[in-house]
């Protein structure tokens, strides 16, 4: 494995090499996709098919509906609905990219069929900390906004810029977009920026697509906003930390749909004290969970410490089997950890 930001150039010319000759690709990315992994997957599927390849995006689940008017996300497959086919892409596949995950087992059932396919070149993109060796190159920068960041970087180093269209640009600004948190993260910073212009450049309407990414939600994902934070926010330490917790009944009063809890761990942050958020989840039975810090507090250990989780410093996920009693007691008794 190749790790780091500065992989040599000649891997990139390795990569390079592999790509030029490849005939069949798969781009795979995270379970429960995102702006960041399906933008950064669509532009790669993009300038794949460019170079004559056969190329098709494979999602463990099924994406988010506030991407669907990205060009080529009625291509996107997801393995939930067809395992048989998806895994014959993969087990097929001679050249296979892993965008925006750092762990093979971030791709939940389809991590067998990706690790039993030992002949296809791997190339691992991605932005998170702590990356499992699984890949023949791994383009890795932890400081980066959002793997589509990456992807920009990676086609400048194998001499593709030229490549780039509306329709990768959009895929591109729209990673960086959302997982900025629309450029309000610290992992925003002059290269992101830099890029996003190249983006603009090349014809992306930044109004057009905010307005496509955030503002397309139902009726119910509004009210369910609503209620969130009416009923549901709890306030710690002199309301230094804030949770969220919905449970399964919550969720289904509002007609709950894959995607409209997106963001919402982000709202409490804008209270002037709070420093951490918390969102609790549940669904089929597990208490899945998103972390939110301000500054330089690393809720990626804390959800590692006890929620099987990880991350950025000041983003990261975790799950508990516990149901959201228990969930919430743990939670309640650790948090002065946190500040
Ligand atoms: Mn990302």
């Amino acid at each position: 494995m190749t790790y780091g930001y500065f992989c040599s150039m000649q891997n990139f010319k390795e990569a390079s090499e592999k790509i030029d000759r490849s005939k069949n690709a798969v781009i795979l990315s995270h379970r429960s996709p995102d702006g960041d992994s399906i933008g950064s997957s669509i532009a790669v599927w993009h300038f794949l098919k460019q170079k004559g390849i056969n190329a098709k995006v494979i999602t463990p689940d099924p994406a988010p509906d506030f991407l669907s008017w990205l060009d080529g996300f009625n291509e996107v497959m997801n393995f939930e609905q067809k395992a048989t086919e998806s895994a014959e892409y993969i087990k097929n596949a001679d050249l296979i990219f892993c965008l925006d995950f750092n762990d093979p087992s971030r791709v939940g059932q389809m991590q067998e069929v990706l690790e039993s396919n030992t002949t296809a070149y791997k190339l691992n993109i991605d932005h998170h900390r702590d990356p499992v060796d699984f890949c023949d190159l791994q383009f890795v920068n932890i400081e980066a906004s959002s793997t589509a960041e990456l992807i920009y970087d990676f086609l400048e180093r194998i001499d593709e810029l030229s490549k780039l269209n509306l329709s990768m640009a959009q895929a591109i600004y729209t990673g960086i977009l959302t997982d900025t948190g629309s450029f309000r993260f610290s992992s925003t910073t002059e290269r992101t920026h830099l890029i996003t212009s190249k983006m603009i450049a090349l014809g992306v309407q930044p109004d057009e697509v905010y307005r496509n990414v955030y503002d397309s939600y139902s009726s119910e994902r509004l009210k369910l906003l609503g209620y969130a934070l009416y009923s549901s926010l709890k306030l710690y330490h002199d309301e230094r930390i804030a949770i969220i917790p919905l449970n399964a009944e919550e969720l289904s009063r509002f007609n709950f749909r894959r995607g409209d809890t997106e963001g919402l761990v982000n709202y409490p942050l804008s209270i002037k004290n709070v420093q951490v958020s918390i969102l609790l989840t549940e669904k089929d039975g597990l208490i899945k969970m998103s972390f939110r810090s301000k500054g330089e507090i690393p809720v990626n250990l804390f959800a590692k410490k006890y929620f099987k989780g990880g991350g950025h410093l000041n983003a990261a996920g975790g799950v508990s089997s516990n149901g959201m009693e228990e969930t919430l007691k743990l939670l309640e008794t650790n948090l002065a950890e946190l500040l």
